[in-house]
């Protein structure tokens, strides 16, 4: 008899509309090899997706005109010689840096809105070929990419897509002649890269080739979105195409924060900050939130007098953001000598070794880890507390269908000094825990509840709980003595699922 297939997965019916995200995950359940997967909750991450949150931190680069012109927003009637490194840029110091703080890639700006471009491109003349300095030797592309492969690390670029020195712009063969090459072009440095900027900033007036004049355009159709999806995702499969590119979305601010309710599922056509900080619990869209902001006092552009904000605010930052279910993308500008400032690269190891000393040693490893409920095994895959801290993101804990809410404690045979919860869902399955709490207890009988001032409600790619409920003071006191520590999820969508748990 032939053993019947059963495909779950209903948004493969979606995935022919204009918002299709690539290749959905199907839960294949067979009734000769069945693993008892739970069913996805829709809509779940897309591959590119899923790769894209494992980079979580990472560094944005704003270098160009701008770096040499003093400006934020050029016009793009700047004479190319204006472009002048001092000495060849080097973007090899800039990720070395970078990597020092625990990033794991960065996003280099290769044309912000005045449409220099930092690579020969055929597409205009307003390029680095025509710049002064060390400017027509270093094609920064091709020098970033070349360095991120070198150093493992993870690389794509930020594209303006509002370009204020083209004649074309407002017109149709600005973007297929111009804007579609250019990323085109990028996407050629190498298929390896992880994400494309495309930024919806568009607005002021302009110099637009001479025309001197505002140009607004509707970026919900005039960039020509799923054409450059496609275009760009032949060249670069697991190329994430950020903001107008409609696969990742701004998380609303650019202080540097997400909200601690924070769902990756968001309805696109939502207008608002406020809801792109929390995400909506019921969007139809996988669309998780990447959170841009400063390292740095001033601009998005090194400038005269710029400072570097303290290694305790950049620590900040990353708990509300890369433990808020957001990605962080952390601006450190090259200066004119096309290298980080001195300033920046201290500052940047400073970071790394705050992150190691608070996040770096991972107690739940050394723990015994019990849950109220465990999901029966199915042939090849089982749901075992053991999951949890076995390092592996592909094996997850879940419990059975039906149940919406569970504890996990962990417990130590001496009391641990403990400061930090990080929880992490197993979203190919799609996000779906709502509310849980944290307890623990320092005899093993009693029980105080944590964190009880911030909202303990979603998890998502990943969650970190600062203990003493202080994003801005997590590391001041004595910590909690615990022998043992109690997660209650209160409530999931449906059967929870977590792939890991730690304790620092
Ligand atoms: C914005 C731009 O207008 C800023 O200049 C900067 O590049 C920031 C990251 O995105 O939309």
């Amino acid at each position: 008899m032939k053993h019947k297939t059963i495909i779950f997965g209903l948004s493969v019916l979606c995935a022919g509309n204009m918002y299709a995200q690539g290749e959905f995950q199907i839960v294949a359940q067979t009734l000769s090899d069945a693993d008892n997967q739970p069913l996805a909750v829709h809509p779940v991450p897309s591959e590119r997706q899923l790769l894209w949150n494992e980079t979580e931190f990472y560094a944005f680069f704003h270098y160009g005109m701008n770096t040499f012109t003093g400006k934020e927003w050029g016009k793009g009637n700047e004479a190319e010689t204006l472009y002048a490194p001092t000495k060849m840029p080097d973007p090899e110091q800039w990720l070395t840096a970078c990597k020092k703080a625990g990033m794991k890639g960065g996003i280099a700006v290769v044309k912000h809105h005045d449409g220099f471009c930092l690579w020969p491109t055929s597409t205009t003349d307003h390029n680095i070929t025509r710049s002064s300095g060390y400017g027509p030797q270093a094609n920064i592309p091709q020098l970033f990419a070349e360095a991120a492969r070198k150093l493992d690390m993870k690389y794509g670029f930020y594209v303006s897509p509002w370009d204020r020195n083209s004649a074309f712009y407002g017109k149709d063969n600005y973007v297929t002649d111009v804007f579609l090459k250019q990323c085109e072009e990028l996407a050629l440095y190498g298929d390896d890269q992880f994400e494309m900027w495309v930024d919806g900033a568009n607005g002021g007036d302009g110099y637009y080739g001479g025309q001197n004049t505002t140009i607004n355009i509707d970026a919900s159709y005039y960039y020509d979105v799923p054409n450059l999806r496609d275009r760009v995702h032949r060249i670069c499969k697991n190329c994430v195409m950020w903001g107008v590119g409609g696969e990742a979305r701004w998380i609303g601010n650019e202080q540097g924060y997400a909200g601690e309710t924070n769902w990756a599922t968001f309805n696109p056509t939502t207008d608002s900050n406020a809801i792109r900080q929390t995400g909506e619990e019921d969007g139809w869209q996988w669309l998780p939130g990447e959170s841009d902001a400063k390292a740095t006092s001033d601009g998005w552009f090194w400038h005269a007098g710029e400072t570097v904000l303290t290694a305790e605010r950049l620590f900040q930052m990353y708990l509300e953001t890369v433990g808020r279910n957001s990605t962080l993308i952390l601006n450190c500008p090259p200066d004119k000598t096309g290298s980080l400032p001195a300033a920046m690269v201290k500052r940047l190891e400073e970071l790394g070794e705050m992150m190691a000393v608070r996040l770096g040693t991972d107690l739940a490893s050394a723990a015994t880890v019990i849950a109220s409920e465990v999901r029966t095994a199915g042939n090849a895959r089982n749901y075992r507390e053991a999951n949890l801290i076995d390092g592996d993101k592909d094996t997850y804990w879940a419990t059975k269908d039906g149940t919406h809410s569970a504890t996990i404690t962990l417990s130590w045979e001496q009391p641990q000094t403990v400061r930090y919860l990080q929880m992490m869902e197993y979203i190919r399955l799609g996000q779906r825990i709502q509310d849980f709490k944290v307890e623990y207890s320092e005899d093993g009988t009693s029980w105080q509840e944590l964190a009880k001032n911030i909202q303990t409600t979603t998890v998502g790619y990943k969650r970190i709980v600062p203990l003493n409920g202080s994003t801005a003071a997590s590391y001041s006191g004595s910590g909690y003595r615990a022998k043992m520590l109690r997660i209650t999820i209160l409530n999931a969508k449906a059967c929870p699922t977590l792939s890991s748990i730690s304790v620092f």
